[in-house]
């Protein structure tokens, strides 16, 4: 295992580095980019008021609406003919954000993905099979670069098609895959349709991301498959996958690319800092970008960080997996609950398939959630097709009950039959909100 420099050094001496290319980053921003000008300037604050790493708190935060007022391109700090690369990030209301990139920050962020693979365990010669979607989303080109650059044979299959992919998988024989976690339980579930068991595929290890999923659906994905799956993490906004990657010695926690991106986590509430080991929304900064340099960016993602050395040897910040999205937390009267964390308990119940979705909907006013979940093929068998069945009666109520007593919310739930819920080829839908339907259309 070849560690990069950043990965073991002294935490004063990562600080120190952070702090240097932190105050570059203020002067770039501040010179090219009217936006943050006008804010620092409202602030009286210029880079010569960062004397250590904790003074990044003086600066302003960034979100994702200031992104979008800024449409398509007015956050960019070089000038169009320095761009070559433009990435935008769908999001599901309003204008998408876009994202540029300079030959230098195509450089980096190449960099950072193949270490990132080779954190997770992959290596150069190996053969990858990568699903992300390529296109505009970061997923597919992130992950294509990375892979070449660190010497891996790409196969640039993108997401979808999937009976192509088995295929693909069978003849030749990848040695990781990369997808989301909900697309690889796609494949899977497909492969054992055609009557193939994918812990026969060559299959070792799994890079998965780009969506919330539970140490629960690590083990099943990595039972199902006969692999290691291990979590990578990342938004356009801040460069694409790869700002932190998970270990495959340890799988406790994701790596930050701290020579690139300074992290911070705070109360969404009060933009106070928690301590660490304390959940919180995720806030970065780039430290090297040139194209779009990105100050305390908030991303809406919960999770923690801790700085004690990992046991592979890295000292970088670790951060947890992400709970989930703050705009997906699921609020029923006065009760936060993630739906990766109905997930993590769902998926402790051997009569279901790790495929659900949570439907919100506001009757009168007040807010019910409906868990949708899916039998498993023997237990439709043994069920006869009969909704009323006494065995789907005991296990509606044993999620209900398991869902009550661990979520703390109470949910109606509704037991499909296999492949009654929609499939993902990329990002799962998890949560459906017919309650902002209901507001758009009354
Ligand atoms: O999803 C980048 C990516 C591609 C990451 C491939 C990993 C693999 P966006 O489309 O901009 O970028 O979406 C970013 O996705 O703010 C999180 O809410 C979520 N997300 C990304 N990775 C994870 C993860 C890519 N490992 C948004 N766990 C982020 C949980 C994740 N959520």
């Amino acid at each position: 295992m070849i560690l990069h420099s950043i990965e073991t050094k002294s935490r004063s001496d990562i600080e120190e580095e952070q702090l240097e290319h932190l105050k570059k980053t203020v002067d770039h921003v501040f010179k090219n980019v009217p936006f943050y000008r006008g804010q620092f300037e409202k602030m009286d604050i210029s880079s010569n008021d960062l004397n250590r790493i904790d003074d990044v708190r003086k600066l302003p935060f960034t979100t994702k609406k200031d992104l979008r007022d800024h449409y398509p391109f007015g956050l960019f700090a070089v000038a169009q003919e320095e761009i070559i690369r433009l990435h935008a990030s769908s999001g599901t209301s309003g204008k998408s954000t876009v994202v540029g990139y300079t030959k230098e920050d195509i450089k980096s962020w190449t960099e950072i993905v193949a270490r990132a693979i080779a954190i997770a365990g992959g290596k150069k010669g190996d053969i990858l099979h990568n699903a992300y979607g390529y296109g505009l989303f970061t997923g597919g080109l992130g992950l294509h670069y990375g892979g070449e650059e660190l010497g891996a044979s790409v196969i640039p299959i993108s997401g979808g098609n999937t009976d192509r992919q088995i295929e693909i998988i069978q003849d030749f024989k990848p040695r990781i895959l990369c997808s989301t976690p909900s697309y690889a339980l796609n494949i899977a579930e497909r492969m054992m349709e055609l009557g193939i068991d994918p812990a026969s595929t060559p299959l070792e290890l799994g890079i998965f991301g780009a969506e919330p999923w539970s140490e629960e659906m690590r083990k099943t994905l990595e039972k199902t498959f006969g692999i290691k799956a291990c979590d990578i993490y990342g938004l356009s906004e801040v460069i694409g996958p790869g700002v932190s990657m998970e270990c495959h010695e340890g799988q406790n926690g994701l790596h930050i690319a701290e020579d690139h991106f300074l992290v911070e986590v705070i109360d969404p509430a009060t933009l106070e800092h928690v301590p660490d080991g304390a959940d919180g929304e995720l806030v970065f900064t780039s430290l090297k970008k040139e194209a779009l340099p990105i100050i305390r960016y908030r991303t809406g993602d919960i999770a923690s960080i801790t700085r004690e050395k990992c046991s592979c040897g890295r000292t970088t910040v670790r951060m947890s997996r992400v709970k989930g999205r703050i705009d997906d937390m699921i609020i029923v009267r006065g009760v936060n609950v993630f739906p990766s964390e109905v997930e993590h308990h769902l998926l402790q119940i051997p009569e279901l398939v790790p495929h659900y979705q949570l439907h919100l909907h506001r009757t009168s006013s007040l807010d019910t959630v409906e868990l949708h979940v899916e039998m498993t093929d023997s237990l439709h068998e043994h069920t006869s097709n009969d909704e009323n069945h006494p065995l789907l009666q005991t296990l509606k109520a044993e999620i209900r009950e398991r869902i009550k007593s661990f979520c703390l919310i109470s949910v109606e739930v509704k037991i499909h039959r296999p492949k009654g819920i929609e499939r993902s080829q990329g990002k799962a839908v998890r949560v459906v909100d017919y309650r902002k339907q209901k507001q758009l259309h009354s």
